[in-house]
């Protein structure tokens, strides 16, 4: 992996990076309608959109740093379930961390949520808690329009608008969505820490509190009727 200065164009619309050095790590994850069984409200709307074809609902361009193998990936749905395994296994995963790089370096790239609707709710990413709870995240809003819905172990939630320009913080703790409110993609450059890991379990289970869903042609936030409490 390289360990001298570099740059990288994320060209707009769009945006896609370019690959900046062969020898650094480029994973493309592709997230279709199928990823996402359980999470939507109207469970009819979901499999009626699914029956019609396995649409893809975001794409991910992220820089592995560290990097979990040498060249060019790109990762197929059936990859995306090996990596999120070995991001699950935290201890190691800093090992080998450790080992190459060592815990400072920061994952970066582009998050592309396409537009859409499951019955009222928007099209939206699976979220997640970091494995390493303590680790923050930014994203910085290049194109579209959306919400990011977030929330704490500690049940505290909070909504945050995003539009082109927006810098928004994600602090420790702080589980996180991104969903696409608007008529184009929403495109958010994303940095977070190498070791942090992603934990989808938690969220697969209980759901997020609050949903992002078009009322009289407005997105509006609501309550998750399926949420539930820790307890
Ligand atoms: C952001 C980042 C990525 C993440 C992506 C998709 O861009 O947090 O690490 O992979 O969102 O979200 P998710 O992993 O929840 O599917
Ligand atoms: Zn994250």
């Amino acid at each position: 992996m390289r360990s001298t200065p570099f740059t990288f164009d994320i060209s707009l619309p769009g945006g896609v990076p370019t690959v900046y050095d062969g020898t650094d790590v480029l994973i493309r994850i592709v997230r279709p309608l199928s990823a996402m069984g359980g999470q939507y409200a109207d469970q009819e709307a979901y499999e009626a959109l699914l029956a019609q074809g396995d649409t893809i609902l975001y794409e991910v361009y992220e820089m592995r740093r560290p990097q979990v193998a040498d060249g060019y990936i790109e990762v197929a749905d059936e990859y995306i379930e090996v990596a999120d395994e070995y991001i699950e296994v935290t201890d190691e995963y800093i090992e080998v961390a450790d080992e190459h790089v060592g815990l400072g370096e920061l994952l970066h790239g582009t998050s592309i949520v396409h537009p859409g609707k499951v019955g009222d709710e928007y099209f939206m990413t699976k979220g997640h808690f970091h494995s390493v709870l303590d680790t923050a995240e930014v994203y910085y809003v290049l194109q579209g329009r959306g919400m990011m819905v977030m929330e704490t172990p500690e049940e505290e939630w909070a909504v945050e608008e995003l539009r082109p320009g927006r810098v928004l913080y994600v602090p420790p703790r702080w589980a996180h969505r991104s969903v696409n409110t608007g008529q184009e993609d929403l495109v958010t450059l994303f940095v977070y820490p190498g070791h942090a890991g992603h934990d989808y379990g938690t969220i697969e289970t209980r759901g997020f509190r609050k949903l992002v869903v078009e009322r009289d042609g407005q997105p509006t936030v609501v309550d998750n009727p399926r949420w539930r409490s820790q307890e």
